[in-house]
Protein backbone atom coordinates (compact mmCIF):
# COMPACT_ATOMS: atom_id res chain seq x y z
CA UNK A 1 0.00 0.00 0.00
CA UNK A 2 1.39 3.25 -1.47
CA UNK A 3 -0.66 6.71 -0.28
CA UNK A 4 0.92 8.46 -2.88
CA UNK A 5 -0.54 6.38 -5.77
CA UNK A 6 -3.72 7.75 -4.84
CA UNK A 7 -3.50 11.50 -5.11
CA UNK A 8 -5.62 12.80 -6.95
CA UNK A 9 -4.60 13.03 -10.98
CA UNK A 10 -3.65 16.59 -11.75
CA UNK A 11 -7.09 19.22 -11.79
CA UNK A 12 -9.35 19.74 -15.13
CA UNK A 13 -7.36 22.56 -16.53
CA UNK A 14 -8.37 20.94 -19.29
CA UNK A 15 -8.12 23.99 -22.03
CA UNK A 16 -10.23 21.33 -24.16
CA UNK A 17 -13.09 21.18 -21.20
CA UNK A 18 -16.59 21.77 -22.15
CA UNK A 19 -19.17 23.38 -20.14
CA UNK A 20 -22.17 21.49 -21.49
CA UNK A 21 -22.33 18.33 -22.12
CA UNK A 22 -24.45 16.81 -24.96
CA UNK A 23 -25.73 13.10 -24.54
CA UNK A 24 -27.74 10.91 -26.43
CA UNK A 25 -29.72 7.79 -25.16
CA UNK A 26 -29.71 4.35 -27.12
CA UNK A 27 -32.74 2.60 -25.45
CA UNK A 28 -35.22 4.62 -23.14
CA UNK A 29 -37.29 1.80 -21.59
CA UNK A 30 -36.94 1.97 -17.83
CA UNK A 31 -33.60 2.05 -17.40
CA UNK A 32 -32.85 4.02 -20.16
CA UNK A 33 -34.84 6.42 -18.49
CA UNK A 34 -33.65 6.79 -14.92
CA UNK A 35 -30.70 7.76 -16.80
CA UNK A 36 -32.84 10.31 -18.62
CA UNK A 37 -34.40 11.60 -15.26
CA UNK A 38 -30.26 12.01 -13.83
CA UNK A 39 -29.21 14.28 -16.87
CA UNK A 40 -32.59 16.41 -16.38
CA UNK A 41 -31.31 17.26 -12.84
CA UNK A 42 -28.43 18.86 -14.34
CA UNK A 43 -27.90 22.35 -16.04
CA UNK A 44 -25.24 21.61 -17.94
CA UNK A 45 -26.62 18.41 -19.87
CA UNK A 46 -28.32 18.62 -22.84
CA UNK A 47 -30.16 15.85 -24.19
CA UNK A 48 -30.47 16.61 -28.06
CA UNK A 49 -31.12 12.58 -29.50
CA UNK A 50 -33.08 9.96 -28.24
CA UNK A 51 -33.32 5.98 -30.16
CA UNK A 52 -35.99 3.44 -29.56
CA UNK A 53 -37.90 1.06 -31.97
CA UNK A 54 -41.02 1.38 -29.27
CA UNK A 55 -43.17 4.30 -29.70
CA UNK A 56 -43.78 3.99 -26.32
CA UNK A 57 -40.77 4.47 -24.67
CA UNK A 58 -40.03 7.49 -26.92
CA UNK A 59 -43.15 9.39 -25.84
CA UNK A 60 -42.87 8.58 -22.26
CA UNK A 61 -39.10 10.11 -22.65
CA UNK A 62 -40.26 13.08 -24.25
CA UNK A 63 -42.66 13.98 -21.47
CA UNK A 64 -40.44 13.91 -19.34
CA UNK A 65 -37.96 15.79 -21.20
CA UNK A 66 -40.90 18.56 -22.15
CA UNK A 67 -42.16 18.27 -18.35
CA UNK A 68 -38.46 18.99 -16.92
CA UNK A 69 -38.78 22.43 -19.40
CA UNK A 70 -36.26 21.05 -21.70
CA UNK A 71 -36.14 21.17 -25.45
CA UNK A 72 -37.32 17.82 -27.18
CA UNK A 73 -34.77 15.67 -28.83
CA UNK A 74 -35.01 14.21 -32.13
CA UNK A 75 -36.10 10.59 -31.78
CA UNK A 76 -34.62 7.91 -34.23
CA UNK A 77 -37.35 4.92 -34.26
CA UNK A 78 -36.56 2.91 -37.34
CA UNK A 79 -35.54 -0.18 -35.74
CA UNK A 80 -33.15 -1.52 -34.43
CA UNK A 81 -30.75 -0.01 -36.53
CA UNK A 82 -31.52 3.54 -36.53
CA UNK A 83 -29.08 4.37 -34.12
CA UNK A 84 -26.34 3.86 -37.08
CA UNK A 85 -27.96 7.31 -38.31
CA UNK A 86 -28.50 8.89 -34.46
CA UNK A 87 -24.64 8.38 -34.29
CA UNK A 88 -23.59 10.50 -37.47
CA UNK A 89 -25.32 13.51 -35.61
CA UNK A 90 -22.38 16.25 -35.02
CA UNK A 91 -24.48 17.35 -31.54
CA UNK A 92 -23.41 14.65 -29.45
CA UNK A 93 -20.37 14.40 -27.04
CA UNK A 94 -21.88 11.37 -25.07
CA UNK A 95 -24.27 8.29 -25.57
CA UNK A 96 -25.69 6.19 -22.96
CA UNK A 97 -26.41 2.52 -24.15
CA UNK A 98 -29.23 0.73 -22.12
CA UNK A 99 -30.13 -2.05 -24.14
CA UNK A 100 -30.50 -5.60 -24.43
CA UNK A 101 -26.91 -7.13 -23.85
CA UNK A 102 -26.43 -8.31 -27.58
CA UNK A 103 -26.89 -4.72 -28.34
CA UNK A 104 -24.16 -3.21 -25.91
CA UNK A 105 -20.94 -3.50 -27.71
CA UNK A 106 -22.43 -2.89 -31.34
CA UNK A 107 -23.94 0.02 -30.15
CA UNK A 108 -20.85 0.82 -28.15
CA UNK A 109 -18.47 0.02 -30.69
CA UNK A 110 -19.96 2.01 -33.38
CA UNK A 111 -20.38 5.13 -30.99
CA UNK A 112 -16.73 5.50 -30.65
CA UNK A 113 -16.15 4.96 -33.99
CA UNK A 114 -18.47 8.01 -34.43
CA UNK A 115 -15.97 9.86 -31.98
CA UNK A 116 -18.11 9.54 -29.11
CA UNK A 117 -18.00 8.78 -25.51
CA UNK A 118 -20.07 5.49 -24.64
CA UNK A 119 -21.11 4.64 -21.41
CA UNK A 120 -23.03 1.53 -21.61
CA UNK A 121 -25.05 -0.43 -18.77
CA UNK A 122 -24.02 -3.98 -17.11
CA UNK A 123 -22.99 -6.12 -18.26
CA UNK A 124 -20.84 -4.74 -21.08
CA UNK A 125 -20.03 -7.84 -23.02
CA UNK A 126 -21.53 -11.24 -23.61
CA UNK A 127 -18.46 -13.44 -25.45
CA UNK A 128 -14.84 -13.01 -25.13
CA UNK A 129 -14.25 -11.69 -28.70
CA UNK A 130 -16.53 -8.63 -27.72
CA UNK A 131 -14.64 -7.86 -24.38
CA UNK A 132 -11.57 -7.71 -27.28
CA UNK A 133 -13.66 -5.65 -29.80
CA UNK A 134 -14.30 -2.82 -27.10
CA UNK A 135 -11.08 -2.44 -25.88
CA UNK A 136 -9.71 -2.48 -29.61
CA UNK A 137 -11.84 -0.07 -30.71
CA UNK A 138 -10.73 2.21 -28.08
CA UNK A 139 -7.04 1.48 -28.73
CA UNK A 140 -7.92 2.58 -32.42
CA UNK A 141 -10.12 5.59 -31.98
CA UNK A 142 -8.96 7.29 -28.70
CA UNK A 143 -12.80 7.45 -27.58
CA UNK A 144 -13.64 6.48 -24.43
CA UNK A 145 -15.51 3.83 -23.17
CA UNK A 146 -17.85 3.89 -19.73
CA UNK A 147 -19.26 0.76 -18.02
CA UNK A 148 -22.23 2.02 -16.18
CA UNK A 149 -21.63 -0.08 -13.06
CA UNK A 150 -23.66 2.22 -10.56
CA UNK A 151 -22.21 -0.59 -7.17
CA UNK A 152 -19.01 1.02 -7.32
CA UNK A 153 -20.84 4.30 -5.92
CA UNK A 154 -22.91 2.84 -2.89
CA UNK A 155 -22.77 4.65 0.17
CA UNK A 156 -20.93 1.20 2.06
CA UNK A 157 -18.52 -0.42 -0.51
CA UNK A 158 -16.86 3.12 -0.90
CA UNK A 159 -16.41 4.03 2.19
CA UNK A 160 -14.73 0.19 2.68
CA UNK A 161 -12.51 1.51 0.07
CA UNK A 162 -11.37 4.22 1.79
CA UNK A 163 -10.65 2.40 4.76
CA UNK A 164 -8.39 -0.31 2.69
CA UNK A 165 -6.57 2.70 1.46
CA UNK A 166 -5.88 3.36 4.39
CA UNK A 167 -4.85 0.45 5.54
CA UNK A 168 -7.03 -0.45 8.02
CA UNK A 169 -7.42 -4.02 6.36
CA UNK A 170 -3.95 -4.75 6.64
CA UNK A 171 -3.13 -6.61 2.84
CA UNK A 172 -5.90 -7.89 1.58
CA UNK A 173 -6.44 -11.23 0.69
CA UNK A 174 -10.10 -11.91 0.16
CA UNK A 175 -13.26 -10.78 -1.45
CA UNK A 176 -16.93 -12.19 -1.60
CA UNK A 177 -19.55 -10.64 -3.68
CA UNK A 178 -22.55 -11.80 -5.91
CA UNK A 179 -25.27 -10.93 -7.66
CA UNK A 180 -28.15 -12.62 -5.56
CA UNK A 181 -31.46 -11.62 -6.61
CA UNK A 182 -34.62 -12.96 -7.35
CA UNK A 183 -35.14 -12.21 -10.59
CA UNK A 184 -38.51 -14.91 -11.47
CA UNK A 185 -40.66 -12.05 -11.41
CA UNK A 186 -38.24 -10.00 -13.92
CA UNK A 187 -37.90 -13.22 -15.95
CA UNK A 188 -41.43 -14.39 -16.30
CA UNK A 189 -44.67 -11.80 -16.79
CA UNK A 190 -47.76 -12.17 -18.62
CA UNK A 191 -47.03 -9.01 -20.83
CA UNK A 192 -47.47 -5.03 -19.67
CA UNK A 193 -48.86 -4.70 -16.41
CA UNK A 194 -49.83 -8.87 -15.73
CA UNK A 195 -48.45 -12.13 -13.72
CA UNK A 196 -47.77 -14.39 -15.49
CA UNK A 197 -44.90 -17.18 -16.87
CA UNK A 198 -44.22 -15.53 -19.95
CA UNK A 199 -40.90 -15.20 -21.79
CA UNK A 200 -39.59 -13.78 -25.31
CA UNK A 201 -42.46 -12.00 -27.71
CA UNK A 202 -45.61 -12.44 -24.96
CA UNK A 203 -44.10 -11.25 -22.66
CA UNK A 204 -42.99 -7.62 -21.52
CA UNK A 205 -39.48 -5.57 -20.55
CA UNK A 206 -36.51 -7.89 -19.57
CA UNK A 207 -38.43 -10.78 -19.70
CA UNK A 208 -38.27 -10.54 -23.37
CA UNK A 209 -34.93 -10.37 -23.88
CA UNK A 210 -32.94 -11.58 -20.64
CA UNK A 211 -34.39 -14.91 -20.03
CA UNK A 212 -33.52 -16.57 -22.89
CA UNK A 213 -29.67 -16.17 -21.42
CA UNK A 214 -30.81 -18.61 -18.65
CA UNK A 215 -32.50 -21.17 -21.19
CA UNK A 216 -29.10 -21.05 -23.36
CA UNK A 217 -26.05 -20.04 -21.06
CA UNK A 218 -24.51 -21.64 -17.78
CA UNK A 219 -22.49 -19.87 -15.91
CA UNK A 220 -22.40 -16.70 -14.16
CA UNK A 221 -24.84 -14.04 -16.42
CA UNK A 222 -24.20 -10.55 -14.55
CA UNK A 223 -21.01 -10.58 -12.58
CA UNK A 224 -20.26 -6.66 -12.31
CA UNK A 225 -22.35 -5.36 -9.97
CA UNK A 226 -20.83 -7.46 -7.32
CA UNK A 227 -16.97 -7.44 -9.22
CA UNK A 228 -17.10 -3.41 -9.75
CA UNK A 229 -16.42 -2.25 -6.13
CA UNK A 230 -14.13 -5.47 -5.33
CA UNK A 231 -12.13 -4.76 -8.76
CA UNK A 232 -11.92 -1.55 -6.82
CA UNK A 233 -10.45 -2.65 -3.51
CA UNK A 234 -7.90 -4.60 -5.09
CA UNK A 235 -6.52 -2.60 -7.86
CA UNK A 236 -7.35 -4.48 -10.67
CA UNK A 237 -5.85 -3.47 -13.84
CA UNK A 238 -4.46 -1.17 -11.88
CA UNK A 239 -0.98 -3.05 -10.26
CA UNK A 240 -2.52 -6.51 -9.68
CA UNK A 241 -4.60 -7.96 -12.31
CA UNK A 242 -7.13 -11.14 -12.39
CA UNK A 243 -5.32 -14.58 -13.33
CA UNK A 244 -8.02 -17.04 -13.98
CA UNK A 245 -10.82 -18.64 -12.52
CA UNK A 246 -13.17 -21.98 -11.92
CA UNK A 247 -16.98 -21.96 -11.52
CA UNK A 248 -19.56 -24.40 -10.70
CA UNK A 249 -23.05 -24.50 -10.84
CA UNK A 250 -25.68 -26.63 -9.01
CA UNK A 251 -28.21 -28.13 -11.18
CA UNK A 252 -31.02 -26.09 -12.28
CA UNK A 253 -34.19 -26.07 -11.06
CA UNK A 254 -35.80 -23.20 -9.57
CA UNK A 255 -37.08 -21.38 -13.24
CA UNK A 256 -39.04 -24.70 -14.38
CA UNK A 257 -40.58 -25.24 -10.77
CA UNK A 258 -41.74 -21.57 -11.08
CA UNK A 259 -43.52 -22.15 -14.26
CA UNK A 260 -45.58 -25.45 -13.12
CA UNK A 261 -46.08 -23.24 -9.38
CA UNK A 262 -47.61 -20.55 -11.04
CA UNK A 263 -49.05 -21.24 -14.58
CA UNK A 264 -49.50 -25.12 -14.38
CA UNK A 265 -47.71 -28.44 -15.54
CA UNK A 266 -49.69 -27.87 -18.55
CA UNK A 267 -48.14 -24.51 -19.76
CA UNK A 268 -46.06 -24.55 -23.14
CA UNK A 269 -42.98 -23.00 -21.12
CA UNK A 270 -43.40 -26.26 -18.50
CA UNK A 271 -41.52 -27.80 -21.34
CA UNK A 272 -38.36 -25.64 -21.75
CA UNK A 273 -35.13 -26.89 -20.60
CA UNK A 274 -33.16 -24.49 -18.95
CA UNK A 275 -29.59 -24.49 -19.00
CA UNK A 276 -28.28 -21.74 -16.07
CA UNK A 277 -27.84 -23.50 -12.60
CA UNK A 278 -29.88 -21.99 -10.13
CA UNK A 279 -26.51 -21.08 -8.04
CA UNK A 280 -23.36 -20.47 -9.86
CA UNK A 281 -20.43 -19.90 -7.77
CA UNK A 282 -17.11 -18.78 -9.22
CA UNK A 283 -13.31 -18.68 -7.86
CA UNK A 284 -10.62 -16.01 -9.11
CA UNK A 285 -7.64 -15.67 -8.36
CA UNK A 286 -5.27 -12.32 -8.53
CA UNK A 287 -1.72 -11.89 -9.69
CA UNK A 288 -1.41 -10.29 -5.97
CA UNK A 289 -2.28 -13.44 -4.50
CA UNK A 290 -6.31 -12.12 -3.28
CA UNK A 291 -9.10 -14.34 -4.45
CA UNK A 292 -12.64 -13.75 -5.17
CA UNK A 293 -15.68 -15.93 -4.84
CA UNK A 294 -18.71 -14.39 -7.05
CA UNK A 295 -22.28 -15.68 -6.53
CA UNK A 296 -24.98 -15.56 -9.39
CA UNK A 297 -28.42 -16.59 -8.00
CA UNK A 298 -31.13 -15.23 -9.87
CA UNK A 299 -33.57 -18.24 -9.85
CA UNK A 300 -35.00 -19.34 -6.66
CA UNK A 301 -36.57 -17.58 -3.61
CA UNK A 302 -34.45 -15.40 -1.25
CA UNK A 303 -33.92 -12.38 -0.41
CA UNK A 304 -31.85 -9.39 -2.16
CA UNK A 305 -27.88 -9.05 -1.04
CA UNK A 306 -24.71 -8.43 -3.06
CA UNK A 307 -22.93 -10.29 -0.27
CA UNK A 308 -19.95 -8.32 -0.55
CA UNK A 309 -17.29 -8.68 2.15
CA UNK A 310 -13.68 -7.45 2.04
CA UNK A 311 -10.99 -9.53 4.01
CA UNK A 312 -6.89 -8.29 4.70
CA UNK A 313 -4.54 -9.37 7.38
CA UNK A 314 -6.15 -7.28 10.01
CA UNK A 315 -9.79 -8.14 9.71
CA UNK A 316 -13.27 -8.31 7.43
CA UNK A 317 -16.11 -6.61 6.75
CA UNK A 318 -19.62 -7.87 5.84
CA UNK A 319 -22.88 -6.53 4.11
CA UNK A 320 -25.22 -9.16 5.34
CA UNK A 321 -25.44 -7.98 8.87
CA UNK A 322 -23.61 -5.13 8.29
CA UNK A 323 -20.76 -5.88 10.67
CA UNK A 324 -16.96 -5.18 11.18
CA UNK A 325 -13.93 -6.82 13.10
CA UNK A 326 -10.85 -5.08 12.72
CA UNK A 327 -8.06 -6.52 15.30
CA UNK A 328 -6.71 -3.72 17.77
CA UNK A 329 -9.82 -1.63 16.60
CA UNK A 330 -12.79 -3.75 17.19
CA UNK A 331 -13.60 -3.94 20.79
CA UNK A 332 -13.56 -7.57 21.91
CA UNK A 333 -11.43 -10.43 20.14
CA UNK A 334 -13.15 -12.41 18.11
CA UNK A 335 -16.58 -10.45 17.75
CA UNK A 336 -18.36 -8.46 15.62
CA UNK A 337 -19.30 -5.01 15.82
CA UNK A 338 -21.89 -2.83 13.92
CA UNK A 339 -20.68 -0.86 10.76
CA UNK A 340 -22.28 2.07 11.47
CA UNK A 341 -19.59 4.36 13.31
CA UNK A 342 -17.23 3.23 10.15
CA UNK A 343 -19.77 4.32 7.71
CA UNK A 344 -19.90 7.18 9.00
CA UNK A 345 -16.19 8.06 9.96
CA UNK A 346 -14.69 6.72 7.06
CA UNK A 347 -17.73 8.01 4.30
CA UNK A 348 -16.10 8.93 1.00
CA UNK A 349 -15.44 12.29 -0.21
CA UNK A 350 -17.99 12.07 -2.81
CA UNK A 351 -20.80 11.00 -0.21
CA UNK A 352 -19.80 13.74 2.17
CA UNK A 353 -19.84 16.02 -0.46
CA UNK A 354 -23.19 14.89 -3.00
CA UNK A 355 -24.82 12.80 -0.54
CA UNK A 356 -28.21 14.64 -0.07
CA UNK A 357 -28.38 15.14 -4.01
CA UNK A 358 -27.77 11.89 -4.61
CA UNK A 359 -30.56 10.35 -2.92
CA UNK A 360 -33.09 12.12 -4.92
CA UNK A 361 -31.91 9.35 -7.69
CA UNK A 362 -32.54 5.44 -8.46
CA UNK A 363 -31.12 2.97 -6.13
CA UNK A 364 -30.19 4.96 -2.86
CA UNK A 365 -28.25 7.56 -4.96
CA UNK A 366 -25.54 5.15 -6.78
CA UNK A 367 -27.61 6.39 -10.24
CA UNK A 368 -26.63 9.83 -9.55
CA UNK A 369 -22.97 9.04 -8.75
CA UNK A 370 -22.36 6.75 -11.95
CA UNK A 371 -24.05 8.90 -14.49
CA UNK A 372 -22.22 12.02 -12.82
CA UNK A 373 -18.74 10.56 -13.28
CA UNK A 374 -19.71 9.86 -17.33
CA UNK A 375 -20.76 13.12 -17.67
CA UNK A 376 -17.99 14.70 -15.35
CA UNK A 377 -15.64 12.65 -17.45
CA UNK A 378 -17.05 14.32 -20.91
CA UNK A 379 -16.72 17.95 -19.83
CA UNK A 380 -12.82 17.53 -18.54
CA UNK A 381 -12.65 15.36 -22.07
CA UNK A 382 -10.86 12.89 -19.83
CA UNK A 383 -10.37 9.42 -19.40
CA UNK A 384 -13.66 7.83 -17.37
CA UNK A 385 -12.94 6.47 -13.39
CA UNK A 386 -14.43 3.41 -15.21
CA UNK A 387 -12.67 2.36 -18.62
CA UNK A 388 -12.71 -0.07 -21.08
CA UNK A 389 -10.29 -2.29 -19.83
CA UNK A 390 -12.64 -3.06 -16.50
CA UNK A 391 -15.40 -3.09 -18.99
CA UNK A 392 -13.71 -5.76 -20.93
CA UNK A 393 -12.70 -7.89 -17.72
CA UNK A 394 -15.33 -7.56 -15.52
CA UNK A 395 -17.97 -9.06 -18.45
CA UNK A 396 -15.80 -11.57 -19.42
CA UNK A 397 -15.85 -12.99 -16.34
CA UNK A 398 -19.54 -14.21 -17.86
CA UNK A 399 -18.29 -16.27 -21.12
CA UNK A 400 -14.81 -17.68 -19.14
CA UNK A 401 -16.67 -19.40 -16.61
CA UNK A 402 -19.51 -20.75 -18.80
CA UNK A 403 -16.36 -22.03 -19.96
CA UNK A 404 -15.06 -23.47 -16.78
CA UNK A 405 -18.32 -25.20 -15.99
CA UNK A 406 -18.75 -26.43 -19.03
CA UNK A 407 -15.97 -28.35 -18.83
CA UNK A 408 -15.91 -29.72 -15.28
CA UNK A 409 -15.20 -26.84 -13.22
CA UNK A 410 -12.05 -26.65 -15.40
CA UNK A 411 -9.55 -23.44 -14.32
CA UNK A 412 -9.62 -21.15 -17.64
CA UNK A 413 -7.01 -17.98 -17.89
CA UNK A 414 -8.65 -14.86 -17.94
CA UNK A 415 -6.91 -12.54 -20.85
CA UNK A 416 -5.06 -9.55 -19.60
CA UNK A 417 -6.90 -7.31 -21.94
CA UNK A 418 -4.61 -4.10 -20.77
CA UNK A 419 -1.80 -6.04 -22.73
CA UNK A 420 1.22 -5.23 -19.79
CA UNK A 421 -0.12 -1.86 -18.83
CA UNK A 422 -1.75 -3.35 -15.38
CA UNK A 423 1.73 -3.35 -13.85
CA UNK A 424 2.20 0.83 -14.25
CA UNK A 425 -1.53 1.79 -14.39
CA UNK A 426 -2.06 4.03 -11.34
CA UNK A 427 -5.68 3.58 -9.98
CA UNK A 428 -8.05 6.41 -11.00
CA UNK A 429 -11.28 5.75 -9.41
CA UNK A 430 -12.86 7.29 -6.16
CA UNK A 431 -9.77 9.63 -5.32
CA UNK A 432 -11.61 12.80 -4.83
CA UNK A 433 -15.42 14.16 -4.28
CA UNK A 434 -15.32 14.24 -8.65
CA UNK A 435 -16.28 11.15 -9.80
O1 LIG B 1 -32.46 -5.53 -10.47
C1 LIG B 1 -31.63 -4.61 -9.77
O2 LIG B 1 -32.20 -3.35 -9.76
C2 LIG B 1 -30.27 -4.59 -10.43
N1 LIG B 1 -29.43 -3.57 -9.82
C3 LIG B 1 -30.38 -4.32 -11.92
O3 LIG B 1 -29.13 -4.46 -12.52
C4 LIG B 1 -31.36 -5.27 -12.60
O4 LIG B 1 -30.85 -6.56 -12.68
C5 LIG B 1 -32.68 -5.24 -11.84
C6 LIG B 1 -33.68 -6.27 -12.36
O5 LIG B 1 -34.41 -5.74 -13.39
C7 LIG B 1 -28.79 -3.78 -8.69
O6 LIG B 1 -28.88 -4.81 -8.06
C8 LIG B 1 -27.95 -2.65 -8.20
Amino acid sequence: FIPSLFEPAAAASNPSALSQVRLAFIGVGSRGRSHVRQALFRDDVVITAICDPDPEAISRTNAMIEKSGKKTPVAYTKGGEDFVNMLKRDDIDGVVIATPWEWHVPMAVATMKAGKYAGVEVSATVTLKESWDLVNTFEKTGSHCMILENVCYRRDVLAVLNMIRQGMFGEMLYAHCGYQHDLRNVKFNGGMGKEGVEFGEKAYSEARWRTQHSVDRNGDLYPTHGLGPVAHWMNINRGNRFLSLTSTATKARSLHKYIVDKGGPDHPNAKVNFKLGDVVTTVVNCANGENIVIMHDTNSPRPYSLGFRAQGTQGIWMDDGKTIYLEGTSPKPHQWEPFAGYQDKYDHPLWKQHGQTAQSGGHGGIDFFVMRAFIESIKAQTAPPIDVYDAAVWSAISPLSEQSIAQGSKPIEIPDFTRGKWKTNRPIFGLNEIY
